[in-house]
């Protein structure tokens, strides 16, 4: 219960340094930013409201401009089940993504998502 306090807690300090420390993120043109736009509709990125590593992917993603669909996996939430089913473990953040050929990834670790979405939208300007 305190536990579970403290976490909370660190977690909605985490956020708020969060949001108040967001400059700039990056500007399109208006075809470049719909092409974004497009390509983020076959992602969706799992996480939990307070934990650190989550707020590192979501910094990366306000940055980049990228509208990804974000769905918590809290306890509780029908997210919290596409996680199971899909991806085969409650760990966020996770980032699904759909293939041109309709097949799934499920990436986890947020190092190797950052990594993905700085390379795959570098070119998106
Ligand atoms: N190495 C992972 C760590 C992710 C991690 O530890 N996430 C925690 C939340 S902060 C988690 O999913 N825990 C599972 C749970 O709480 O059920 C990363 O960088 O993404």
């Amino acid at each position: 219960m305190l536990v579970k306090f403290i976490r909370n807690a660190l977690g909605l300090v985490i956020v708020i340094g969060d949001v108040l420390t967001r400059w700039s993120r990056v500007k399109r043109s208006p075809d470049a930013q719909e092409a974004t736009d497009k390509a983020c509709q076959s992602m969706a990125l799992y996480h939990f409201f307070g934990c650190p590593f989550c707020v590192k992917v979501r910094r990366t993603i306000y940055k980049l401009n990228l509208p990804i669909n974000k769905k918590s996996a809290s306890e509780g939430s029908q997210y919290r089940h596409e996680l199971i089913a899909g991806g085969g473990k409650v760990q966020v953040p996770c980032l699904r993504i759909q293939n041109p050929d309709g097949s799934e990834q499920w990436m986890y670790e947020s190092k190797q998502i950052n990594a993905y979405l700085r390379e795959r939208f570098a070119n998106y300007q």
